[in-house]
C-alpha cells in the first residue's frame, strides 16, 4: 500500500534496547524535516492500550490461551492501523512503531507456536496488503535481554515465560527478518554506543534511498 508518509517498525525481544534506539530513530527522521508520530503496540490508542493492559497482566488461576492471547493481538493492531496509523501516513506523517505484526509472527508464532496458517489468517483479516515500509529487528540473546529487563522492574506474565519461548521466538524472528528484504538486523551483544551507531547508520541508508 503506497502512502506519502513511510511506516517504521522496530522490533527486538525484551532488553533488546528498542526504547533507546527509538529516539534515535525518531531525531533522524524530523533531522530529515518529517514529522514522526509514534506507536506502541499492543497499544496506542484507548482501547489498545486497554487491551495491552489485559494481555500483560496475570490472571491467576484463569489459564490465558494462546488463541485468546492472538486475538487481542490483532484486535488491538486493527484500532491502531485504523485509527492512527493508515490516517498519518496519509497525512505524509511518519509513524515509528514500537513492535508491529512480525511480534505477533515471532512470540505467537515462534514462541506459542501457533500454526502459521492461523497468524496469516489473521493477518490478512486485520491488516490486508498493509506492511511496514522498514524493519530493524535488534537482536539479542534472551538470556541477556531478559536480565537487563530485569533490571529496569517487574516482569510481566509475557516476560515470566521459560527460556525455550524467548529462544523459540528470537529463532523466528531470526527466519523472519531474513525473509524480509525491507529489514535490518541489529547485534545488539555489543556496547550501547555501538548499537546507537549502527541503527543511526540503517536509518540514514533508508532515507537515502
Ligand atoms: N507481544 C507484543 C506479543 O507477544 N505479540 C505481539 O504481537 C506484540 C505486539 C510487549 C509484550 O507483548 C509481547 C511482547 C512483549 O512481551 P513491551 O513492554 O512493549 O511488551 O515490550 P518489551 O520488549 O517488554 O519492552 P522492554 O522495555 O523490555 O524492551 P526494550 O524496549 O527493547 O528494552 P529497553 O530499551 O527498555 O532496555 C531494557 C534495559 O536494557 C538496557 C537499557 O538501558 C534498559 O535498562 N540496555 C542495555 N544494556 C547493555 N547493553 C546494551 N546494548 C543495552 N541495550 C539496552
Amino acid at each position: 500500500m503506497q502512502t506519502p508518509g513511510k511506516f517504521i517498525v522496530i522490533e527486538g525481544l525484551e532488553g533488546a534496547g528498542k526504547s533507546s534506539a527509538v529516539t534515535i530513530l525518531s531525531d533522524t527522521i524530523q533531522s530529515a524535516g518529517h514529522t514522526v508520530v509514534n506507536t506502541r503496540e499492543p497499544g496506542g490508542t484507548a482501547m489498545a492500550e486497554a487491551i495491552r493492559d489485559v494481555v500483560k497482566h496475570d490472571w491467576k488461576d484463569e489459564k490465558v490461551t494462546v488463541e485468546a492471547e492472538l486475538l487481542l493481538m490483532y484486535a488491538a493492531r486493527a484500532q491502531l492501523v485504523q485509527n492512527v496509523i493508515l490516517p498519518n501516513l496519509q497525512q505524509g506523517n511518519w509513524v515509528l512503531g514500537d513492535r508491529h505484526d512480525m511480534s505477533s509472527q515471532a512470540y505467537q508464532g515462534g514462541g506459542r507456536q501457533i500454526e502459521q496458517s492461523m497468524i496469516e489468517s489473521l493477518r490478512n483479516i486485520t491488516l490486508k496488503n498493509f506492511r511496514a515500509d522498514f524493519t530493524l529487528y535488534l537482536d539479542v540473546e534472551p538470556k541477556e535481554g531478559l536480565k537487563r529487563a530485569k533490571g529496569r522492574g517487574e516482569l510481566d506474565r509475557i516476560e515470566l515465560e521459560d527460556l525455550g519461548f524467548f529462544e523459540r521466538t528470537r529463532e523466528r524472528y531470526l527466519l523472519l527478518a531474513q525473509q524480509d528484504p525491507n529489514c535490518v538486523v541489529i547485534d545488539t551483544m555489543q556496547s550501547m554506543q555501538g548499537v546507537h551507531d549502527d541503527v543511526a547508520s540503517a536509518i540514514k541508508q533508508f532515507l537515502e534511498c
